[in-house]
Order: C-alpha cells, then sequence, then structure tokens
C-alpha cells in the first residue's frame, strides 16, 4: 500500500526565496515543496503539500492528515505559541516530524521554545531546507516502525 504524507508549511514561508533572506537561503517554497514530492516519489510516497498564514487553516490540514500515514511541519512562528496546532497534532494518531530550516536555538529567545515539539515524533532545525529531506526519511523510518508493531524487532 502506498504511504501518503502531508507536507505542511506555516506563516511566511511562502516568502522563502522571493524576499532576500540570509537566515533562510535562496530557494523558493516551490522548489522546497517540488524536491520533497520528488524524493517522497523516488521512495514510493505520495505527498500532499500545503502552506498557510492562518492558524485554523493550518488546524484543519492536520485534521485531514488523519487519513494518511504521517505530516512534516514548519510550523513558522507559530511553533513558539500555538496551542491550537500544538493540540490538533496531538489529537491526530499519526506520527509528525516538525522542521525548522533555521537554528531556533542561536536565534532570539522568543524563538528557543516550541510549544509543539513535546507532541511531536521527531525534531530538525538548523539544517537549512535540507531539513525537510532528514524530516521525510525520518517521518517514514517511523512509519515504517508503527507497521512493524511494538513486538517487531525482538
Ligand atoms: O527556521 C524556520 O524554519 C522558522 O520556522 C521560520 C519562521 C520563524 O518564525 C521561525 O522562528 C523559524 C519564519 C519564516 C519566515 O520566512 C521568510 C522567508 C524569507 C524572507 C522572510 C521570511
Amino acid at each position: 500500500m502506498t504511504t501518503h504524507v502531508m507536507l505542511l508549511n506555516g506563516p511566511n514561508l511562502n516568502l522563502l526565496g522571493v524576499r532576500d533572506s540570509k537566515v533562510y537561503g535562496s530557494l523558493t517554497l516551490a522548489e522546497v515543496e517540488s524536491a520533497f514530492v520528488k524524493l517522497a516519489a523516488q521512495l514510493g510516497v505520495e505527498v500532499v503539500t500545503a502552506q498557510s498564514n492562518s492558524e485554523g487553516v493550518l488546524v484543519d490540514r492536520i485534521h485531514e492528515a488523519r487519513s494518511m500515514d504521517g505530516i512534516v511541519i514548519n510550523p513558522g512562528a507559530y511553533a513558539h505559541y500555538s496551542y491550537a496546532i500544538r493540540d490538533a497534532i496531538e489529537a491526530v494518531p499519526v506520527p509528525c516530524v516538525e522542521v525548522h530550516i533555521s537554528n531556533i536555538h542561536a536565534r532570539e529567545e522568543f524563538r528557543h521554545r516550541s510549544v509543539i515539539s513535546p507532541v511531536v515524533a521527531g525534531f530538525i532545525c538548523g539544517c537549512g531546507v535540507y531539513g525537510y529531506e532528514l524530516a521525510l526519511r525520518a517521518l517514514l523510518n517511523r512509519i515504517e516502525e508503527k507497521k512493524a508493531g511494538p513486538l517487531a524487532g525482538g
């Protein structure tokens, strides 16, 4: 059976590669999404991508992902204060990997904390847009482990 993954990007990430940014690199969101979809296809995975600047839309998308196998999310600044997104991730029974392009711990203090990270299966930050590839690979590994069941591996 084909594995289905949702790639979600939060507020302002639509500006990737469009607005000048030393922090986030030069690739556009469309380029990041297409590299992700291409890698996923090579790994036999189908992807739905979405970006929104709105918290409620992101919550709706997370709810939609309950019929899928997993989520990769860059929640943008919502990571630092959105209990609604945290609750949505906790509510859906699929693994989620959180990714941040920049190293949020090396930036302003308000970015150091993610309120989402306690409810995700994995957390990647500071690896640039390569983090999306790492997140996909980590998520697939988690999905495989889940399919194998709690008794697998001895
Ligand atoms: O490092 C990340 O991926 C962030 O999630 C990016 C968010 C930021 O609020 C988080 O603290 C960390 C902001 C994305 C803004 O993207 C831009 C891209 C180009 C130009 C301006 C903003």
